[in-house]
């Protein structure tokens, strides 16, 4: 219960490493149909309010907000229809392919669409955009992740970054696993942890939210 916080959640006072020139805030896939759409991910809507918060701190410093999304055409190989392993979800320009509700995204947030070729799959979000380009151009050397689904997007963001020499932190409580296989989540995690990523809890970046500050 609120009031029983220790150290940094006591003060809103960020333990962590908190985000400073150089880093960049990249928000994986958080789309309707992966909240609660065609393909949604078990408490997927649970990734929205820590990610509105890492959100507002990014902007604040005036440090860059990315955000990828499924931008697929509608006979993607993926699709069930086309005997791929999904239902049909995020067909490009679809109400399914939206930013969720909820979440907060600042002007400027630099949008990266992908799997965007009926023949390809592509869950990284470096996969065939210019995502590797756009942050080298603005000398980026780390990324906070967070967003949807660990274990298909997350990870592969995360591993392709990782291959660029890109130092990662994944916001703990902003990801979700969709879990096709019980415990995908949790081996995602496992290798990010085994390969060098950091993760962290979002409060521990950039504060706790004001209404659970006391
Ligand atoms: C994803 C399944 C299919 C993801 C995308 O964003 O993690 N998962 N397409
Ligand atoms: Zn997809």
């Amino acid at each position: 219960m609120p009031g029983h916080e220790t150290d940094a959640s006591a003060t809103g006072t960020p333990a962590g490493p908190a985000p400073v020139p150089g880093d960049a805030l990249v928000v994986v896939d958080v789309q309707h149909d992966f909240v609660s759409g065609a393909l949604a991910v078990p408490h997927g809507d649970d990734v929205i309010a820590p990610l509105n918060r890492a959100v507002e701190a990014f902007r604040q410093r005036g440090l860059p907000v990315i955000a990828s999304r499924d931008w697929h055409p509608p006979d993607h190989c993926s699709f069930a229809a086309q005997r791929g392993p999904w239902p049909a979800h995020c067909v490009a320009g679809s109400p399914g392919a939206e930013f969720a509700g909820g979440l907060r995204l600042p002007p400027g947030t630099v949008v990266v669409s992908k799997a965007t070729h009926p023949g390809e799959e592509a869950y990284s979000a470096f996969a065939g955009t210019s995502l590797d380009e756009v942050l080298r151009a603005r000398g980026i050397s780390r990324l906070f992740v967070g967003g949807l689904a660990t274990d298909y997007c997350v990870i592969n963001t995360v591993r392709d970054a990782l291959a660029r020499g890109f130092a990662v932190t994944v916001l703990s409580d902003a990801v979700r696993p969709v879990d096709v296989h019980p415990g995908d989540g949790a081996r995602a995690e496992d290798e990010m942890r085994r390969t060098g990523v950091r993760f962290t809890t979002t409060a521990s970046v950039v504060g706790t939210p004001p209404d659970r500050q006391h």
